[in-house]
C-alpha cells in the first residue's frame, strides 16, 4: 500500500459539534431475497452551535446503492451533491430541511457483521460503532441524536417476527404473502443503537414492576430449538433491572424489552435501545450444556447491556474517544452486581487477574492507548481491555476516593445532568468533583495517559519512637503516545499485620477521610513521583497489606520477606491480598525454578522454596473459615500468560515446564488432602449455578486436575469417569480437559473415546460443538497445529463464524503457548504462518475479527531474537496485502519503531 492512500488517524482534537441536528429519523426498510431498499426520511435542522460549515452536511455511507435524495421533496440531481465511497455531502442548505433518501444494500452479501445482515437466515443488525453508515446515508456520529420510527415489511411465513427499537405501534398483512411492523423509539438516540431483527423466532416472556409500578414485559427471542436454554438470562435481566433501581436509582424506561440471540456475531452483545442483539453465547445456559464460566458470563453480560440503557444510552458519548464513559462505567457497575449476587472477593479476584494478564500486556505493547484515546485509525480496534477493564479501574477509584455516598450522589447528578445528552469523561468526573468538593484535575491524568504505573514500596519502623513508615515511589513507563508521563493520582488501600490481626492505624499529619477508611484499612493518596506516610503508635513492626481489592491498576512492588507472604497468606482481612499473597509465593518459586540448569534436580534453596509454598497451601485446603472458591483460586498457580506479562523475555518453554513441574510436586505433597476433597464432594447433588454450587465444583474439579498429574493412572480413569457421570458441563470440561492434557497412553485413548462420545452427543449444539473445538486447540501435547488445522477442514467447523473462529483459531494462538510458539525444527513459525494465513484471509471478510485475531503476533518484541524474526516476518507479510482499516491499524502499529 502506498503511504499516500494508507488510512489517515482520526484526531480527538480535530472534534467540532455537527452542523445539523436530526430532529426525526423515519425509516423503512423492504426486506427481498436479493436486496433490502432502505428508505430514510430525516428532519434535520440547523445547529445553532455550529460554529463552521454551517451550510453543509456530511452523511456518511460506505457500501450503498444510492437510488436517489430528495431535499424537501425536490429529487436532486448528481451534480447536486458529492458522492465518495465513505460519504456525500451536500452544501447550501437552508436552516430547515427534510430529506428522503432511498439506498439498495445487500444484506445476504455482508460477511464483516457490521450493518445489517444475515445470520442463520435472520436478519439481523449491529451498528456501533460505524455500522449504520452501512444501511443508509446518515450523520452516522454519536452525538447526533433522533427520535427513530422505523417500518419493516418482509415475507410474512419466514420473517414472521419483525423488531426494532421503542414500542410496536402498528402491525398488518400486506399483498404478496407479506406484512408490515412499525416501532417507535420516543428516547433520542444516536444511530449506533438502531436495531432492526427480522425472522422465525420463539420467545419466553416475563414481566417486571418497576418501582414507579409500571409493568415492562420482557422477552428472549431465540430459535425455538434454544426455549430451554433461556431461563438463566431472564433471571439474570430481572435481577439487573432490580439491582439498579437498589443500586444506582435507576429505573427502566420503555413498556418492552427485548433480547435477541443470533449465533453470527463479532462480540458477546449489543445494548441497542429497548432491543439488545447478543451473541448465543452471552444468552443461552443450561447446565448440561453451558459451564459454570458460561453462566457467570450471561449473568455479567446481560446485566452490561442492561445497565447500558442509563450508562450508554440515556447520556451517552460525545465521540468515539469517550468509549470509555460508557464503557468503562458499565463494566464498573456490572462488576459491582456480580459482586453482589455471589462472592464479592472472588469476583475481584477474577476481574484483576484478567485485567493484569491482559490488560497489562496491552498497555505494555504497541496498541497502548490511553482511556480516553488521542486518536485512532480504525474505533472498532479500541474496543479493548484498556477502554473496558481499564476504563472500570478509573470508575472504581473514584468510588473508591469519595466513598460509597458520595458516588452515588455523583453519578445521581451525572444522570440527571446529562439525561439525553452526548457527553465526555470530563463530564463525567466533573460531576463526581461536585457532589464531593473534590479537585480531581489530576485524577483525569488517567484518562489521558496510557500505560501501567509502577510503584515501588519500601518501609522502616523506627521501634523507640514506635513509628511504622510507609515510602511509595511511583513511575510510569512510555507508551507509543506518551513518552513523559506525570504523576497520577492514586488511591492505595492500606493495612497494616500485627501478631494478633489487623492493627488500629493512626496516621500522622493525615486526617482520616471516615468516609473511605476504617480503623484497619486506610486509602493513602499518592499524588507525587515520591511520598512517606507515618503511622503512630504502632507497638510491633508490621505486615503491610498494600494495595487492599486491587485499589488502582498498578504493578506494586515491595520486598516481602517469604514469612510476611506466608502471613498475608494466612491472616490479612483483606480477601483479595490474601489470594495475591499466594500468588507472589508461587511465582517466586517459579521463577526460582525457572533459573534452575535442570528440573531433574533443583537446588537446595529452590527446595526450601518449594516446601514453603506447599505448607503455606496445605494450610489453606485445612482452613474450614475459606470460601472453596477461594481455595481453589489459592491453589492454582498463576498461569502461563500472567508469568508472560511479568517477564522481560518470554521464555515460553522454562514457563510452561516450571509450572508443570511446580503442579505436579503440588500434586504428590498435598495427594491425600486432594483425595478427601474429592471424595467428600456430593457427586449426586443438583446442578446449582450459585456461587456455592460453582465454588464446590472448583474446588472439587481443581483437586481433581492435581490428581491427575500423579502417575497414577486410577486417576486417569476417574476423569474418564467424571466425564461420563457428569450431569453438568463443568464437569464434563473439567475432565475432559484432563484426559486430552495428560501425556499417558491410557489417557489418549480415553481422551479419544471421551471427544467421538462428546461430538455425537452435541453436534447439534453450536455452542457446545465450540467447547469442543476449544479443548482440542487448547492441547498442550505436540501436533496440537496439525489437529487443528484437521478441525479447520470438520464439517461442523464454519469459517464465517465468529465463535468457531475464537473457539478453535483464538484459544491455539492466545491460550497454547507451547505450541503456538513452537520452535523445534519441523514446526519452527508454524504457529505464526498459520495465524497469518488466517488473518489475511479475514481481512477481506470480517476485518473486525482479523484485526482482534492478530493480538498474539504484536507482541513480538517480548520473545527471543529468533521468535521475534519469525514474528515480524508475518507481520511484514500480512502488509503486503491490500488491508481493511482495522488490519492496516493493529500491523502498521506493531511494526513502528518502538
Ligand atoms: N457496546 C457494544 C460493543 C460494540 C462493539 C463494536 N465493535 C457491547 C458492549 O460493550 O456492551
Ligand atoms: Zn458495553
Amino acid at each position: 500500500m502506498s503511504s499516500a492512500s494508507q488510512p489517515q488517524p482520526i484526531l480527538l482534537a480535530n472534534y467540532t459539534v455537527p452542523s445539523y441536528l436530526v430532529l426525526k429519523t423515519d425509516l423503512t426498510f423492504d426486506l427481498h431475497d436479493d436486496q433490502t431498499r432502505v428508505t430514510a426520511l430525516l428532519t434535520l435542522q440547523r445547529n445553532p452551535q455550529a460554529v463552521t460549515d454551517v451550510d453543509s452536511l456530511v452523511l456518511h455511507g460506505s457500501e450503498l446503492e444510492l437510488e436517489s435524495i430528495a431535499l424537501d421533496d425536490r429529487v436532486l440531481t448528481a451534480a447536486e451533491y458529492q458522492v465518495d465511497g465513505e460519504s456525500l455531502t451536500l452544501t447550501g442548505l437552508p436552516s430547515q430541511l427534510t430529506l428522503r433518501i432511498v439506498t439498495r444494500i445487500k444484506p445476504h452479501l455482508n460477511t464483516s457483521l457490521e450493518g445489517l445482515y444475515q445470520s442463520r437466515g435472520l436478519y439481523c443488525t449491529q451498528c456501533e460503532a460505524e455500522g449504520f453508515r452501512k444501511i443508509t446515508y446518515y450523520p452516522d456520529r454519536p452525538d447526533v441524536m433522533s427520535e427513530f420510527t422505523t417500518r419493516i415489511t418482509a415475507d410474512r411465513q419466514r420473517y414472521p417476527v419483525l423488531l426494532s427499537n421503542g414500542n410496536l405501534v402498528e402491525q398488518g398483512e400486506l399483498d404478496g404473502g407479506r406484512h408490515f411492523a412499525v416501532w417507535h423509539d420516543p428516547f433520542k438516540k444516536p444511530a449506533y443503537l438502531f436495531a432492526l431483527v427480522a425472522g422465525d423466532l420463539s420467545f419466553i416472556e416475563n414481566h417486571f414492576v418497576t418501582r414507579s409500578g409500571r409493568d415492562v414485559t420482557l422477552r428472549i427471542y431465540v430459535e425455538a430449538k434454544d426455549l430451554d436454554k433461556c431461563d438463566h438470562a431472564m433471571d439474570s435481566l430481572k435481577n439487573s433491572m432490580h439491582w439498579d433501581e437498589e443500586v444506582y436509582g435507576r429505573e427502566y424506561d420503555l413498556d418492552i424489552f427485548m433480547i435477541v440471540a443470533v449465533d453470527d456475531f463479532n462480540m458477546g452483545a449489543m445494548e441497542n435501545k429497548g432491543l439488545n442483539i447478543f451473541n448465543t453465547s452471552c444468552v443461552l445456559a443450561k447446565p448440561e450444556t453451558t459451564t459454570d464460566v458460561g453462566f457467570q458470563r450471561v449473568e455479567a453480560v446481560v446485566a452490561h447491556e442492561y445497565f447500558h440503557n442509563w450508562s450508554g444510552n440515556r447520556v451517552t458519548c460525545r465521540d468515539w474517544f469517550q468509549l470509555s464513559l460508557k464503557e468503562g462505567f458499565t463494566v464498573y457497575r456490572d462488576a459491582e452486581f456480580s459482586a453482589d449476587m455471589g462472592s464479592r472477593t472472588v469476583k475481584r479476584i477474577e476481574d484483576v487477574a484478567l485485567l493484569r494478564t491482559l490488560q497489562f500486556a496491552e498497555d505494555g505493547g504497541p496498541m497502548a492507548h490511553a482511556v480516553r484515546p488521542a486518536s485512532y485509525i480504525e474505533i472498532s480496534n479500541f474496543y479493548t481491555l484498556t477502554i473496558y477493564e481499564k476504563g472500570a479501574e478509573l470508575v472504581r477509584m473514584l468510588a473508591t476516593l469519595l466513598g460509597p455516598e458520595k458516588f452515588r450522589e455523583g453519578s445521581d447528578l451525572y444522570f440527571d445532568r446529562h439525561d439525553g445528552q452526548a457527553v465526555t469523561t470530563d463530564d463525567f468526573v466533573q460531576a463526581m468533583a461536585d457532589v464531593s468538593g473534590r479537585d480531581l484535575g489530576q485524577f483525569k491524568r488517567w484518562y489521558s495517559q496510557a500505560g501501567t504505573p509502577r510503584i515501588e514500596v519500601s518501609d522502616h519502623y523506627d521501634e523507640d519512637a514506635l513509628e511504622y513508615s510507609l515510602t511509595f515511589r511511583q513511575s510510569c513507563p512510555p507508551t507509543p503516545e506518551n513518552t513523559n508521563k506525570q504523576p497520577f493520582h492514586i488511591p492505595v488501600k492500606t493495612g497494616l499485620l500485627g501478631t494478633a490481626g489487623d492493627l488500629p492505624l493512626r496516621l500522622k499529619d493525615h486526617p482520616v477521610d471516615t468516609e473511605t477508611s476504617d480503623n484497619t484499612s486506610i486509602v493513602l493518596e499518592l499524588t507525587e513521583a515520591e511520598q512517606t506516610f507515618v503511622f503512630q503508635q504502632v507497638h510491633e513492626k508490621p505486615v503491610p497489606s498494600v494495595l487492599r481489592g486491587f485499589s488502582a491498576p498498578v504493578k506494586l512492588h515491595y520486598s516481602w520477606q517469604r514469612e510476611d507472604l506466608i502471613t498475608l497468606m494466612s491472616r490479612d482481612s483483606d480477601g483479595f491480598n490474601r489470594w495475591e499473597a499466594s500468588q507472589q509465593l508461587a511465582l517466586r518459586v517459579l521463577h526460582d525454578l525457572m533459573q534452575e540448569a535442570s528440573l531433574a534436580t533443583v537446588s537446595a534453596a529452590t527446595e526450601e522454596a518449594i516446601a514453603a509454598l506447599i505448607d503455606a497451601l496445605q494450610s489453606v485446603v485445612q482452613d474450614e473459615t475459606l470460601d472453596p472458591a477461594m481455595v481453589a483460586y489459592m491453589l492454582t498457580l498463576p498461569t502461563e500468560a500472567y508469568i508472560s506479562e511479568l517477564a522481560t523475555v518470554i521464555d515460553v518453554d522454562a514457563i510452561h515446564q516450571a509450572r508443570q513441574y511446580l503442579q505436579g510436586r503440588i500434586a504428590h505433597a498435598l495427594k491425600s488432602a486432594f483425595v478427601s476433597i474429592y471424595q467428600r464432594y456430593d457427586h449426586q447433588q443438583a446442578y446449582r449455578a450459585d456461587a456455592r454450587g460453582i465454588a464446590d465444583r472448583s474446588l472439587k474439579n481443581t483437586a481433581l486436575h492435581y490428581l491427575s498429574l500423579l502417575d497414577d493412572e486410577s486417576w486417569i480413569e476417574t476423569c474418564y469417569e467424571q466425564y461420563r457421570a457428569a450431569s453438568n458441563m463443568t464437569d464434563a470440561m473439567a475432565a475432559l480437559t484432563r484426559l486430552v492434557n495428560t501425556d499417558n497412553p491410557l489417557a489418549a485413548t480415553l481422551a479419544e473415546n471421551a471427544l467421538d462420545n462428546f461430538y455425537q452427543r452435541w453436534q447439534q449444539e453450536p455452542l457446545v460443538v465450540n467447547q469442543w473445538f476449544s479443548v482440542q486447540a487448547g492441547c498442550n501435547l505436540p501436533d496440537t497445529l496439525a489437529q487443528v488445522k484437521k478441525l479447520q477442514k470438520h464439517p461442523a467447523f464454519d469459517s464465517r463464524n465468529p465463535n468457531k473462529i475464537r473457539a478453535l483459531i483464538g484459544v491455539f494462538c492466545n491460550n497454547n503457548a507451547v505450541n503456538f510458539h513452537r520452535l523445534d525444527e519441523q514446526q519452527q513459525g508454524q504457529g505464526y504462518r498459520f495465524l497469518a494465513d488466517e488473518i489475511i484471509r479475514l481481512n477481506k471478510q470480517n476485518p473486525q475479527i482479523a484485526a482482534r485475531l492478530l493480538t498474539p503476533l504484536t507482541k513480538w518484541r517480548k520473545y527471543d531474537e529468533t521468535r521475534q524474526q519469525l514474528m515480524k516476518a508475518e507481520l511484514q507479510r500480512i502488509l503486503q496485502e491490500e488491508l481493511s482499516r482495522d488490519v492496516y491499524e493493529v500491523v502498521s502499529k506493531s511494526l513502528a519503531e518502538a
